[in-house]
């Protein structure tokens, strides 16, 4: 089984580059605490990896995919101390800490979040990045985060917890909640290249599609069979929230044929680029069997 400390040098090199360059030059307050307590608090940055692996894959400019990575995690940090306040999945823990709201009130929460998101838009348009790299980032991370992609998903998702939803709706909506970021992500890691390739960022897409999928299963499943140390979160919010998810449908050992089968197709996506795609394939099986 691969194991996911593989990472862990590039993990570093992420972190470090969020704790030293990002937030420079801001004034001091509660909010920015709040900001940096949530980035800084532990997640398996598979996003910024994505993009620095499909960077490195494509011989892409890794400053650059730093950045780039670095903007994308703030979106997602958004989204999570958004999705665990009250009015929403309503979780009082995260990675293993206090909720942002738990820790520094609501209102800070919601600015936090905010501020993260906008922040995220000044990170890549001070990247040093080409200026089309830049426009393009703007226009993915804008799409795939807003109304059409992230955003979309959960108003699906809070939408479907009041009824009784069909499999294409449920897929439709991992897709959006989940896919469309870890697309942004590999897309962001398509643009630090010289030569930006449509055909590419396609293929790019395809591949995270699947990832995006296995990984909401497997997070519903985890969500079951996990405890609460391990995933530093509480365990059946799922069931507390009505949430409809796949193991809902086709129970756990079903949902885990289907990640095997949807990470075979991400794997076999990524092999058709060639090149150094070891990463890539390393951490897209260490990702269908992960425990956190
Ligand atoms: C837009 C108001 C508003 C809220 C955003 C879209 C959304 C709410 C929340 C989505 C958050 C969510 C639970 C998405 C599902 C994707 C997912 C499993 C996220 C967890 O990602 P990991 O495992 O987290 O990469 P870490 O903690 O490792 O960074």
């Amino acid at each position: 089984m691969t194991e996911f400390t593989e990472f862990s040098n590039d993990i570093d090199l992420i972190n470090r580059f969020i704790e030293e360059k990002t937030f420079c030059g801001l004034e001091n307050s509660i909010v920015l605490n709040a900001m940096k307590y949530s980035i800084s608090n532990g997640g398996k940055r598979i996003r910024p990896l994505l993009t620095l692996y499909f960077s490195e894959l494509l011989g892409g400019n890794i400053e650059v995919a730093l950045k780039f990575g670095c903007a994308l995690e703030m979106i997602h940090t958004y989204s999570l101390i958004h999705d665990d306040l009250p009015c929403m999945d309503n979780d009082d823990m995260r990675r293993g800490k206090p909720s942002c709201h738990i820790a520094f009130g609501e209102e800070n929460a919601l600015l936090a979040g905010d501020a993260l998101l906008t922040e995220a838009f000044s990170t890549v348009a001070s990247s040093g990045a080409d200026p089309n790299a830049i426009t393009l980032a703007t226009k993915y991370l804008s799409e795939f985060a807003g109304i059409k992609g992230m955003v979309m998903g959960q108003v699906l998702d809070l939408q479907l917890e009041k009824s009784t939803p069909t499999l294409e709706e449920i897929k439709k909506m991992y897709s959006l909640k989940t896919s469309a970021l870890l697309k942004c992500a590999c897309v962001l890691g398509c643009l630090t290249t010289n030569e930006i390739d449509v055909n590419i960022i396609d293929k790019a897409c395809e591949y995270a599609e699947n990832l995006g999928l296995a990984f909401q299963i497997t997070d519903d499943i985890l969500d079951i069979v996990s405890d609460t140390e391990t995933l530093g979160k509480p365990v059946g919010s799922d069931e507390k929230n009505n949430k409809p998810t796949f193991v809902k449908l086709y129970g756990i050992a079903e949902s885990k044929v289907l990640v095997n089968e949807l990470s075979n197709n991400a794997v076999a996506v990524l092999k058709s680029f060639g090149g150094n795609n070891e990463k890539l394939i390393n951490l897209t099986l260490a990702l269908a069997t992960r425990k956190f």
